[in-house]
């Protein structure tokens, strides 16, 4: 018959501390959970980048004409060991042959056409996307996007 005698200040002491044990425990069960999720990268599980090629034009007051090859955007930020679909619309210009530094990709962007690149790095860095036709001011580039891995 003792625990009757509680004061009702005591009991709501304990009630109280339940609640902060019960609220601490769900917010870890549930923060547990959002990791578990978070870590499902399975197979299917890859990011796709939009990339297009773009031309930038101009007419000078002499009337000569200039022009700049890009990709866009001119970068894009990805994880080591990050799957990712990089997807190329040619827009502008007929044909950019390219190649990854550093690695043994290359392929080509026509105009018209979605060029699909499977791209991932298991080592951090900077990797630039060349296009061999534009890669210098000299040629109307420089046709360069940096992949940077981090
Ligand atoms: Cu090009």
């Amino acid at each position: 018959m003792k625990f009757l005698v509680l004061k009702k200040e005591t009991l709501l002491f304990f009630v109280a501390i339940g609640v902060v044990l019960f609220s601490l425990s769900a917010w870890f069960i549930l923060k547990a959970g959002d990791l578990t999720v978070f870590n499902q990268q399975g197979a299917e599980d890859i990011r796709e980048i939009h990339m297009v090629t773009a031309e930038f034009s101009t007419k000078m007051k002499n009337g000569k004409e200039m022009e700049a090859y890009r990709w866009d955007p001119g970068t894009i930020l990805l994880e080591k060991g990050e799957k990712v679909r990089l997807s190329i619309n040619g827009i502008n210009g007929e044909e950019h042959p390219f190649y990854i530094e550093g690695t043994k990709i290359k392929g080509i962007v026509k105009k018209g056409e979605e060029t699909v690149v499977p791209i991932q790095f298991e080592k951090k860095g900077t990797y630039r996307l060349i296009c061999e036709v534009h890669s210098d001011r000299k040629t109307n580039g420089p046709m360069i996007a940096y992949i940077v891995v981090n």
